[in-house]
């Protein structure tokens, strides 16, 4: 069994993210799992298109419920706990893509604030690669209103300049196989890849079984209670996958509402 330390615990608590956990996966195998996903990809999808596949592929899930990924989530929202959403985050070389300075909580209809999320990256990960960043303790200034981003942002929503003090931003450097965690109230972001190589994130969000999902905003939000008990019975609960390496059956850009589940 796999313990975060009091020490660790402590450091999340007071700055919303917490990295240098021991690497758990093979990065061959992943990138190997990887390749297996994308082969699968429709015409017009791109790797970040890959948003939910944990629903469909038993490979992905496994990902995500790994044991020791597990340890470290229940060590920061307790012992009942769902995975209730995946994405790709990808940049290719020299990909001017960034990833706006936001708060997760600001775009998810989830009360109470409960969740955590696991980074994993499938390459390397550095400052040279567009590694994520993201500025000590803002979780505990709560939730800021966001304005609609710039056209060259992965996301809809960004904060305000003058929310956030970047020059106290961390870059989160994480070998391939390792993972970070992350508050839903830690203002984060990423620049553009100005590097030869891809970096690749895997997403997955964890959320307490106290935490109601709104469905009249996100009628297509599936949990998967992965440890612990749901004594709440808030939101509609999923069934693993049985096939290691299922997609979706949609086009990800024509059903997109389908496919993110939550947007
Ligand atoms: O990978 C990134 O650059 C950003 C990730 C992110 O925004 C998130 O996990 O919420």
């Amino acid at each position: 069994m796999f313990r975060l330390t009091d020490q660790q615990k402590a450091s999340y608590k007071e700055n919303g993210y917490l990295v240098g956990l021991p690497p758990v996966f093979d990065s061959k195998e992943l990138m190997a799992g990887y390749e297996l996903l994308t082969g699968s990809l429709m015409e017009g999808e791109l790797p970040s298109d890959m948003i939910n596949w944990h629903r469909t592929s038993r490979w992905l899930y496994d990902l995500c419920t790994h044991p020791q990924v597990l340890d470290a989530v229940e060590d920061i929202i307790g012992p009942d706990f769902v995975l209730w959403a995946t994405d790709f985050i990808t940049k290719s070389p020299h990909s001017e893509k960034i990833v706006p300075w936001h708060q997760d909580a600001y775009y998810w209809p989830l009360h109470p604030h409960n969740t955590v999320t696991v980074w994993m990256a499938f390459t390397d990960v550095d400052e040279g690669n567009a590694a994520m960043k993201v500025i000590p303790g803002t979780h505990r200034g709560g939730v800021i209103k966001h304005k609609i981003a710039d056209k060259s942002s992965i996301l809809s929503f960004e904060l305000d300049d003058g929310a956030y003090r970047e020059d106290t931003a961390v870059s989160l450097a994480i070998p391939a196989g390792g993972f970070s965690l992350h508050d839903d109230a830690v203002i984060h972001g990423s620049p553009a890849n100005l590097s030869d190589r891809w970096r690749i994130g895997f997403v997955a969000r964890y959320s307490g079984t106290n935490v109601k999902c709104d469905l009249t905003k996100t009628p297509h939000y599936l949990a998967y209670l992965v440890r612990g008990k749901d004594e709440f019975k808030h939101n509609p609960m999923g069934v693993p996958p049985a096939e290691s390496y299922a997609r979706p059956p949609y086009h990800r850009r024509i059903r997109k509402t389908e496919a993110d589940g939550i947007n």
